[in-house]
């Protein structure tokens, strides 16, 4: 059986900073979270940035800049930036930072869609900032584009410019299909790193069903180029993401995807998260990937070949 990739996703740009006080927001707190994510045995860290002063999502090439050159520093670890950002922000502002960075990885959402984050404002009493209320409640009328032009842009201007590899983010089956078109085409070169994404309100739900179904059809789509992994929001985190580590796939945890550490607590960082899959995955006998294994097995360009 082949190694299970860890990936860490620490901040995101879901969370606000009323929802946890351990959601990291400045570059020291990024970079603090990450080499603890790091240590524990994540072997790539998936990266968003966020405005220092109040924690509000960022597609500033100098908030990342503030924080990549350190982790890059400390750790090993794959470095891979987010070409989503939020869904508030314009495609040119989401690829700023990854064109600036040149990194080894990068996601790359498969298609536009609604991502209703409105009802977790509903459970907030006390706000820390003035900017959260608007920015949750806004998602009931925003769409998070990422159309097959996008698509093909952030190809070109990523991995076909800057050698950059992706972890394509599939949260339903269409966004699979929508893969397969670009293999097609010829745009997209194997081995494929696919994250199913569960729970995100207008992607798939966190059903066990639906990722066995996913990968039934990302079987028959991608053969043997491809490996998959799995993140779910919230509280479905940890059961299908173990889940997935059964099945033969690789595991993403993070605070990005969910705040918690099991039932109605939070968890104290990411690195907790990353110790805990990993002491499943071990106890499921099976081990973990170094980041020099991650590249190996998904064909990176090298840790010396970015920008950071
Ligand atoms: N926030 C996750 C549901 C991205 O950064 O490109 C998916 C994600 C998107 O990580
Ligand atoms: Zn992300």
């Amino acid at each position: 059986m082949s190694k299970i990739i860890i990936t860490c996703a620490i901040t995101g740009s879901i969370h606000t900073p009323s929802m946890s006080p351990n959601l990291p927001v400045t570059a020291q707190q990024i970079t603090e979270n990450a080499i603890g994510a790091a240590e524990a045995g994540a072997a790539i860290l998936h990266l968003h940035a966020r405005d220092p002063a109040n924690g509000r999502p960022s597609a500033d090439p100098a908030h990342f800049m503030a924080f990549l050159p350190q982790i890059k520093q400390r750790c090993d670890a794959v470095l891979n930036i987010s070409t989503g950002g939020s869904a508030t922000m314009t495609l040119d502002d989401r690829l700023a930072a990854p064109k600036h960075a040149q990194p080894e990885m990068c996601s790359l959402n498969m298609g536009s869609m609604n991502f209703a984050l409105y009802p977790a404002a509903a459970r907030i009493a006390e706000w820390k900032f003035d900017w959260e209320k608007p920015f949750l409640e806004g998602s009931d009328e925003l769409v998070f584009k990422n159309t097959p032009r996008d698509i093909a842009m952030i190809l070109h201007e990523l991995g076909e410019k800057r050698g950059a590899r992706f972890e394509f983010e599939c949260y339903d089956v269409g966004h699979l299909y929508m893969l397969k078109h670009f293999v097609d085409r010829g745009l997209v070169q194997g081995p494929l790193f696919i994250q199913f994404v569960f729970g995100v309100l207008g992607g798939i739900g966190p059903d066990p069903e639906n990722l066995t179904h996913m990968k039934m059809i990302a079987d028959r789509l991608f053969g043997d180029g491809y490996s998959f992994s799995v993140l779910a929001a919230g509280r479905h985190q940890m059961p299908l993401v173990t889940m997935s580590a059964i099945l033969g796939g690789h595991v993403r945890v993070g605070l990005e995807d969910s705040l918690m550490i099991s039932q109605g607590v939070l968890a104290r960082d990411n690195a907790e998260q990353v110790a805990k899959i990993r002491r499943i995955v071990e106890e499921l006998g099976r081990s973990i990937a170094s980041a020099d294994d991650a590249r190996a097995m998904l064909h990176l360009k090298g840790a010396d070949r970015t920008a950071i």
